[in-house]
């Protein structure tokens, strides 16, 4: 817990909270470096089985705090542009390589850096009311936190560029169809609705998420030769796994598996 970010955790769900409300979640750095401690304290709980990711208020979040960033910017490019490399790109790969699913539970508006987060997360659950916006050409830049790698992967290399080029605000609606979203509720249900996904995904074999998180980061980019011997590679290691056992006798004795995590 931190003045920006809060991390709780309940029966092994982790949930990790953007708290600059009144700036609409803007990401300043001080919020990026406890989130960046936050999803490291989550990914190294080997108790924690599943992370939420949310925003305080009415936002997930909106971004770059543009006002912390004139101020660098006014400096150098220099000064304003390493929080890519020393903030933005360890939070994505925290949030794409976490060994544990992660759900970003979109409770308002999403916007530039802020969307990217949403996007590397495994599940998005969007309020309703939400808007999401790219937002990065809007203020003259390129894609950067991870967007240019998720977005083709969710929508499509057509539906990208349209996304990052136009900038234009989406509907959570629109967001679903895209397939940016995996389901949408009413506002005062994204809380719940994303924690009964955690839940469920808690109590699920989490060793396996793991291995499937990996197989499909790399799978796009691979010959079909490489993917399947990536994919023999980890069913070996997920093979090893206590959970593979428990549920192979679950199943011969028509039982319900109870899975460990481990
Ligand atoms: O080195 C680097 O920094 C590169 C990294 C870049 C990563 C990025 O994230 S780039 C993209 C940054 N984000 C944006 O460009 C989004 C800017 N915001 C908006 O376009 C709109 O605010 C929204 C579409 C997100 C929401 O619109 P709306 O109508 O719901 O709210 P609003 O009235 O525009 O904003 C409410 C307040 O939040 C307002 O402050 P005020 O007037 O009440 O004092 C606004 O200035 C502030 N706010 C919104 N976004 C940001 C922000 N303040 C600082 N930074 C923001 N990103």
């Amino acid at each position: 817990m931190t003045e920006f970010v809060r991390y709780e955790c309940v029966d092994a769900i982790a949930t990790v909270t953007i708290d600059r409300p009144a700036a609409l979640n803007a990401l300043d750095n001080a919020t990026k470096v406890a989130l960046r401690n936050a999803l490291a304290r989550a990914a190294g709980d080997a108790d924690v089985r599943a992370v939420v990711l949310a925003g305080a208020g009415r936002a997930f979040s909106v971004g770059q705090d543009l006002r912390q960033h004139r101020e660098q910017l006014n400096r150098s490019a220099q000064a304003a542009f390493a929080t890519v490399a020393e903030h933005y790109n360890p939070l994505v790969m925290a949030l794409t390589t976490m060994r544990k699913p992660v759900i970003a539970a979109v409770n308002g508006v999403a916007a530039g850096a802020g969307a990217a987060l949403a996007f590397a997360c495994d599940f998005r659950i969007l309020a309703e009311t939400t808007t999401l916006n790219l937002a990065f050409a809007g203020i003259g830049l390129a894609a950067d936190s991870g967007a240019s790698w998720t977005l083709p992967r969710l929508v499509g290399h057509a539906r990208a560029i349209e996304l990052l080029m136009l900038s234009e605000t989406i509907s959570a609606s629109q967001a679903l169809e895209l397939g940016l979203a995996n389901r949408i509720v009413p506002a005062e249900d994204v809380a719940t609705a994303a924690n009964d996904l955690a839940r469920r995904l808690a109590a699920g074999p989490t060793v396996a998420f793991a291995a499937i998180k990996e197989a499909l980061a790399c799978s796009a980019t691979l010959p079909i030769a490489s993917a399947l011997a990536k994919e023999s590679a980890l069913q070996l290691r997920v093979g090893k796994s206590a959970d593979h056992r428990e549920a192979v006798d679950a199943f011969l004795n028509k039982t319900q598996p109870r899975f460990t995590g481990r």
